[in-house]
């Protein structure tokens, strides 16, 4: 949307005026001391990336550029008749900081509805795909098939002055977000269900009314989950495996395409996306064995007997924060106002009121909180997605908000190609001996 594109011009050119500056005055200053453990440790807590979207807090949770999550859900703009944000609007407020008005949301849900077309040929790609191909395989495909489409490629092959890169990445961010609910739909109906996605896209409705309609249910309930499940998922700051592999490779000069093609690789993996299943699991194996109306005292045992053996609770603790994720906050409420007769949330109620003191007492977590997933998974189930395999689908489609609101800033502020140095355990023990 030209507006927004303008807006952009002028906060890009600003950020990189007050950048440079601060480079002149600090480009020197240690930031942080770098230990052989954090070298063999996936480099956790080296603050090592540049990512303007958003940061965790360690005690408030992630912000989107400096607005807590619950802020967000206060200020974002809804649907008429809808109480979740729009998550055309945190796409807004990522890409410029700024909260925006019901007018600049709609702008952008008008402008995703004009550019949603897939292309034919990426629809009869996913058709050829036998059934037993992930799903996660099918996105990264599909994703990759649209590259022949990337302005951004094009414009470089062009030679475009480097200054205005950020333009044609922006127009492939659009094209990508526009595009991606009705990929995620193909896979969705190829593999689990008639293998049609039904309806065409309708122009006045926002992007997640049309991926709701397209996954195969209209219901107005479930819109809202969407609409709150691509708000919740849309970033979370820049050193995970998605954001990070994203980033790293669009630092090539790759195009848009690609590089998300190769983030939704590293979100395939179980350490990166396989948490929403694995609360599902949990919950599962709890009430195959012991019903829905598992009594607290019961429910102390079988936890105990859980952690006993060195199995951990899903859906509890963190690598980053201290507190409740204000994001699980969001999917709890929502599941005790719209499905409170759900029997795994019952549960999930008694598990929130009893993990926590049970992971204090056995005094090893350093957060026993509930985290995102600890309801994810469950309000999907209730509304028909039992598929847990499409699950990370479904994160990829959220997180290209934030990786591609990312990737224009990355380019716009000129960032370089990514080379770290890499080091071997022989010459790292020399340095060492060395020291
Ligand atoms: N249940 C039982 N034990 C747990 C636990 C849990 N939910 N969370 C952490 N622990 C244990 C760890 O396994 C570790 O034990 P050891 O010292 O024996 O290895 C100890 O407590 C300390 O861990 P920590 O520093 O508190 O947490 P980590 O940074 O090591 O791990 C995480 C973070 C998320 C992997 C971990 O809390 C966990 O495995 N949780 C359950 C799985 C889950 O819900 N994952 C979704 C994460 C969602 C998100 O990242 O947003």
């Amino acid at each position: 949307s030209h507006n927004l594109k303008q807006l952009l011009a002028s906060k890009i050119d600003e950020h990189n005026k007050k950048v440079s500056t601060f480079r002149k005055l600090h480009g020197g200053t240690v930031v942080q001391n770098l230990t052989v453990d954090m070298i063999y440790g996936g480099m956790r807590s080296l603050k090592a990336l540049l990512t303007e979207t958003s940061e965790i807090d360690p005690e408030k949770g992630i912000q989107f550029r400096g607005y807590a999550f619950e802020e967000c859900l206060k200020l974002l703009p809804k649907a008429t008749n809808g109480e979740q944000p729009l998550p055309e609007g945190v796409f807004f407020l990522l890409l410029t900081g700024e909260i925006p008005n019901e007018a600049q949301v709609e702008e952008i849900s008008r402008e995703w509805a004009r550019r949603s077309e897939v292309p034919e040929h990426v629809e009869k790609t996913l058709k050829t795909f036998p059934k037993t191909l992930h799903p996660m395989a099918q996105m990264s495909a599909a994703i990759a098939s649209l590259a022949g489409d990337s302005k951004f490629a094009k414009a470089f092959a062009n030679k475009v002055p480097k200054s205005s890169y950020w333009e044609y990445v922006y127009e492939d961010a659009m094209d990508l977000l526009a595009k991606l609910p009705k990929i995620a739909a193909m896979i969705y109906r190829n593999l689990y269900k008639d293998g049609v996605v039904h309806g065409e896209i309708d122009s006045s409705k926002d992007w997640s009314s049309n991926y709701a309609s397209f996954l195969g249910n209209n219901s107005p309930q479930f819109i809202e989950l969407i609409r709150l499940y691509n708000t919740i998922y849309c970033d979370h700051e820049g050193g995970n495996v998605i954001a990070h592999t994203c980033q790293l490779v669009a630092s090539s000069l790759s195009n848009p395409y690609l590089a998300y093609s190769a983030a939704m690789g590293a979100l395939a993996g179980p350490l990166a996306g396989g948490a929403h299943a694995e609360v599902l699991f949990f919950l599962n194996k709890l009430t195959s064995e012991h019903g829905y109306d598992i009594d607290e005292e019961n429910l102390r045992f079988l936890l105990w007997e859980h952690l006993i053996s060195s199995q951990v609770i899903p859906g509890y603790g963190h690598a980053v924060l201290r507190t409740t994720d204000p994001r699980d906050t969001a999917f709890r409420s929502f599941g005790l106002k719209h499905l409170p007769n759900n029997p795994y949330m019952k549960l999930c109620s008694a598990l929130y009121n009893t993990v926590p003191d049970i992971l204090i007492e056995q005094g090893k977590v350093k957060n026993p909180y509930t985290n995102v997933e600890a309801h994810s998974g469950v309000l999907l189930q209730h509304f028909g997605i039992q598929e847990v395999d499409f699950y990370p689908v479904m994160i990829g489609v959220a997180r290209a908000i934030g990786c591609m609101s990312q990737m224009i800033w990355d380019r716009g502020m000129g960032l370089p190609i990514e080379r770290p140095k890499s080091i071997s355990t022989e010459s790292l023990m020399k340095l060492v001996n060395e020291k």
